[in-house]
């Protein structure tokens, strides 16, 4: 695996899976793989649990750790090409990337969309410059359009929660008060169709997520219908793709709380965190015992150390 961006990097999908799993019963099996390897962090935005879970997983194996807050701590980077820099950008990334890529032997990238302009967000500007200039692997730590890392910490914690081998698992959309990318919910759908999970997304009409992640799965607009039966409700917000970055309506009914988690299957319900209560979803299902959220960010450590184990194998 020379990088991982999305599910399409994973040339097996059930064995990486099984790898995390096995990281998770035993994390310190491989405590010199990376002696001497640096891993680069760079954070275009903030983070909690991608910074501190991918910091732990690169310690679990041995590995010697820069974090970069590009956004605080550094110069601005310009992305265009052919440009006169006499602007407020200090340094092109294309400079800044190659020079990243001198220090360290596998590099993370946080760089989320500016929900702007669909298509330079979908162009995976900011990802594409680091796979053309830094000449070493890198791992996405949620690009403008997807966030593979948790995708993969999400599958884990389907395959430790799953009473039944094919359970319903519904993705909804909730309110937020801000416009937040697609970047969760494209990955997650495009990771459980991958590993052929039964995907059901609910969300109102007008909040379609482009159809590149989503064939296979089924849609509905009535959130009470998708629910029905649900063995995992994952909730996430997401800004209209159609209507790019806009948040035009925010119905509120569509916070998941106890009445609705009622209508499902007992349903675990999961979400990448950070959450608003009380907006996205309810107090009593946070507190509650059908709550995956914390099981799930755990387990960002062990899909973290899947991803970097596999790459450290690969340059042995
Ligand atoms: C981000 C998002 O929705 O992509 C990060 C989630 C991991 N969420 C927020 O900005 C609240
Ligand atoms: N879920 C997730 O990626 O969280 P952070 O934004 O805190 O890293």
């Amino acid at each position: 695996m020379k990088n991982f961006t999305s599910v399409h990097d994973v040339p097996d999908l059930p064995k990486l899976l099984q790898k995390a799993l096995e990281i998770k019963k035993y994390p310190l099996q491989n405590t010199t793989l990376g002696t001497h390897k640096t891993l680069g962090l760079i954070f275009l935005n903030p983070s909690l649990r991608t910074r501190m879970s991918t910091q732990k997983a690169a310690y679990n194996l041995g590995m010697n750790v820069i974090v970069m807050n590009m956004d605080k701590d550094s110069w601005a980077l310009e992305t265009r090409e052919g440009v006169i820099m006499d602007g407020d950008k200090a340094e092109h990334a294309k400079e800044a990337v190659a020079v990243m890529g001198e220090y360290c032997d596998i590099i993370g990238v946080r760089s989320f969309p500016g929900l702007k302009d669909k298509e330079a967000d979908y162009r995976e500007e900011m990802l594409n410059i680091f796979l053309k200039y830094v000449g070493i692997p890198v791992v996405s730590l949620e690009s403008a359009t997807r966030h593979p890392l948790q995708s993969l910490a999400d599958l884990v914690t389907i395959a430790e929660l799953k009473k039944v081998e094919k359970p319903k698992i519904v993705l909804t959309w909730a309110p937020h008060i801000k416009a937040l990318p697609q970047a969760v919910p494209n990955s997650f759908a495009e990771w459980m169709l991958a590993a052929d999970h039964d995907l059901t997304i609910a969300h109102p009409e007008g909040y379609e997520l482009s159809d590149e992640f989503t064939k296979g799965a089924t849609i509905e607009h009535d959130q009470s219908k998708a629910l029905e039966d649900a063995d995992f409700v994952y909730v996430k917000n997401w800004s209209s793709f159609k209507d790019y970055g806009a948040v035009s309506n925010r119905f509120p009914d569509w916070t998941f709380d106890h009445k609705k988690h009622q209508l499902t299957a007992e349903a675990k319900v999961m979400h990448c965190l950070p959450v608003r209560r009380n907006v996205v979803i309810a107090d009593e299902i946070l507190d509650g015992q059908h709550s995956a959220v914390i099981q799930q960010a755990g387990n960002r450590v062990f899909a973290a150390q899947a991803v970097l184990q596999t790459m450290l194998e690969g340059m042995e």
